[in-house]
């Protein structure tokens, strides 16, 4: 499949260059002095786009390449891709599921348990001495707490199975109430809010869900709420969350998705009390390799007319064409 030519606009993890660069010919645009006008002299030949980084993909780059059949995406969420016009015009997108569910809810527990009992504060209170001169403070706890959950897909389920061994009762807001789940559905965000004291948070990012986490729903959380985000930073509005967590209208909060990644608020980072991560929900090298290879296996199988491995929905392809 040497002759199929794949763009990458930003370094991806050497697994997925090497397999893309062994089974097909790899264009590396960042690579190029003048990406853009290196862009366009291959824009004819390029038949698959692996994007790499956190470039927004739209009809804009689809323009630019007429003979695009597929966008492989390194992740399960997809929101940088607009793949409701890639639908339209038939290109599929592909991105990186269940490889990493396990791993995504066992950090969302571990952020979960930190944010709860301060574990990095309490990690700094040793190292900085402050052991020596006094017991860390007693925390907040787990026990007897509400859980509700934003976005009860596969990663949202895997947190809720993990958590049913904690002993913490489990709610759930999403897009319509699941057939067969043993959790609480509301029927709003508000109400879920109100009626938990952890909001932990796996929805996609995207316009549906953008800012769904405002004052509203933080004040419902109320002042011995906890926020857990695991998802996308942008279904949370971050103002309204620095002014919740300064005015203690909730008590805190562990994130490891924000808005403008890798750029985290100045107040946010300021505020000891809370937990922040870098977005390492998936990042252990076992997952990140599965997902790597789910992004070559992707093109590969398209391309030796097999059909995507993991399509997404906005562009569902069965056998021979879309659904
Ligand atoms: C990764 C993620 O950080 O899968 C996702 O949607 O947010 C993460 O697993 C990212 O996509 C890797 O590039």
């Amino acid at each position: 499949m040497k002759d199929v030519e794949i763009l990458m606009l930003s370094p991806m993890m050497p697994l997925i260059m090497e397999g893309i660069d062994k089974a097909f010919t790899l264009r590396r645009a960042w690579q190029q002095p003048d990406p853009e006008s290196y862009i366009r002299e291959v824009s004819s030949s390029i038949r698959g786009l692996a994007p790499g980084g956190h470039a927004h993909i739209d009809g804009a780059i689809f323009d630019k390449l007429p003979n695009l059949e597929i966008v492989a995406n390194m992740g399960v969420g997809y929101d940088t891709i607009d793949a409701k016009e890639a639908g339209r015009r038939g290109i599929i997108v592909t991105n990186t599921p269940d490889v990493l569910t396990e791993e995504v809810a066992d950090l969302a527990l571990g952020l979960l348990l930190a944010t709860v009992r301060h574990l990095p504060q309490a990690d700094r209170h040793l190292r900085e001495g402050k052991w020596l001169k006094g017991a860390y403070p007693l925390t907040p706890t787990l026990r007897g707490r509400k859980v509700g959950i934003l976005g009860l897909g596969r990663i949202g389920k895997a947190i809720a199975k993990r958590l049913e061994g904690f002993d913490v009762e489990l709610s759930y807001y999403g897009r319509s109430e699941q057939a067969g789940v043993p959790y609480r559905y509301e029927s709003t965000l508000k109400d879920l809010a109100a009626k938990c004291d952890v909001l932990l948070c796996v929805a996609p990012g995207g316009v549906e869900t953008n800012g769904i986490v405002g004052a509203e729903v933080l004040k419902a959380l109320g002042p011995d709420g906890i926020l857990i985000n695991v998802g996308r930073g942008s279904v949370v509005d971050e103002p309204a969350l620095v002014r919740a967590l300064r005015d203690k209208t909730i008590l805190t909060a562990g994130l490891d998705v924000f808005a403008d990644e890798p750029r985290v608020p100045a107040e946010l980072v300021a505020m000891d009390h809370i937990v922040l991560l870098p977005h390492v929900g998936s990042a252990s090298v076992e997952t990140r390799r599965a997902m790597g290879q789910l992004v070559v296996d992707n093109l590969v199988s398209w391309f030796s007319g097999k059909g995507p491995v993991t399509p997404v929905a906005e562009t569902p392809f069965r056998g021979t064409a879309f659904a």
